[in-house]
């Protein structure tokens, strides 16, 4: 089991009252990759709950167990191993990536995790966290490559059957965008040791990464069987996930929502903290060029509907949202007439 070394309680935050599910809300929305019919259940899945999760994907497992053993490596080696792999510049934007431990973001953000945030393109130095494993950076690069590259070919299916949804021509408007090969994409392993006895405290559950939602146009995670992670319910309840290991869990990203001008929802989650088990998840965050225009898609906009949101770039977005805090909605500042 892969233990976090020296918790840091004090500075934590602490959940005192965990939510039950509704009990009218029994899953959430599963589609068959293998089904062609499939499009219009993804279409009401990301307009109902902006999540769901994909059975019967093409992804190798052993890509996954592959990258998820690399993982658990990095993650078991001595912490003072583990903070030389830290990002170059870890309080400004210009290097973000690496190993991160408890704070996310640069704004006071503290999770109980610790993790290593990547980017996707090809020129990414792996040195330092093969420095950490004691292997050769091109095993890391090749083993996060071959996932990488698998979920990106499913997250471009999955995107253009919400286009064939939803009737838009051509089918690869949003897939252009992860394909492109300025596409600004990252990548995160999360790993959330289990939580330590917090009785004293009173509190049921302790946060491992707090409420948000995520910037780009589509997510995809991947964990370990350990539970943790939740949605949030347009009736204001925290749905928990249940953990499958051999299915991804997918959601719609901020610019998502502005690109179809509303009608898809950037769904808020967060995870818990276990008192038992470990929890490993990848994400891949598919997003685009910087250089991207992200307003509403010109084929969506019936009659008289105007944008909500005003026009802006990947590049300015994303310049605000690394100065945001995690909870924030951060796509308050671009909307036309204030309310989300
Ligand atoms: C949330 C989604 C991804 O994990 C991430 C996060 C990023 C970071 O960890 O550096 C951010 C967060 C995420 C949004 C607001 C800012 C930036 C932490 C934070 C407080 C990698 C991303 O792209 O945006």
């Amino acid at each position: 089991m892969v233990v976090l070394t020296e918790p840091d309680i004090d500075h934590l935050p602490i959940i005192i009252n965990s939510c039950k599910s509704p009990s009218f809300f029994n899953d959430i929305p599963v589609i068959d990759l293998s089904k062609p019919d499939s499009k219009n259940l993804i279409v009401k899945a990301c307009e109902e709950f902006g999540f769901f999760k994909v059975v019967n994907h093409d992804v190798p497992m052993d890509f996954i167990s592959k990258l998820e053993s690399e993982a658990i490596n990095f993650f078991s080696s001595p912490l003072s191993e583990k903070l030389k792999a830290g990002p170059a510049d870890p309080f400004g934007p210009a290097d973000p990536f690496g190993y991160g431990n408890k704070k996310i973001g640069q704004n006071g953000d503290i999770g109980w995790v610790e993790y290593i945030l990547l980017s996707t393109n090809s020129e990414f130095n792996y040195q330092k966290f093969a420095s950490v494993l004691g292997v050769n950076p091109e095993n890391i690069r090749a083993a996060v490559n071959d996932y990488v590259t698998e979920v990106k070919k499913m997250s471009c299916e999955i995107l253009e059957m919400l286009a064939e949804g939803l009737n838009i021509h051509p089918t690869n408007v949003f897939s252009k965008l992860l394909k492109d090969e300025k596409s600004d994409s990252v990548f995160r392993l999360n790993h959330y040791p289990p939580c330590p006895d917090i009785q004293e405290f009173n509190a049921k559950n302790l946060i491992g990464f707090g409420e948000h939602t995520d910037p780009q146009i589509i997510s995809v995670l991947r964990s370990n069987n350990t539970s943790g992670l939740q949605v949030l319910l347009k009736n204001g309840n925290w749905f928990s996930v249940p953990p499958d290991q051999n299915s991804f869990f997918i959601n719609v990203g901020d610019s998502l929502q502005v690109m179809t001008n509303g009608r898809f929802k950037s769904v808020k989650h967060r995870v818990l903290t276990n008192r038992v088990k470990s929890r490993l998840s990848m994400i891949y965050f598919g997003g685009p060029p910087l250089s991207e225009k992200i307003a509403p898609l010109p084929s969506l906009m019936e009659g008289e509907e105007s944008s909500l949101y005003k026009e802006f770039t990947w590049f300015e977005y994303k310049k605000s949202a690394f100065k945001s805090r995690l909870a924030e909605n951060r796509l308050t500042l671009f909307e036309k007439f204030g309310a989300s």
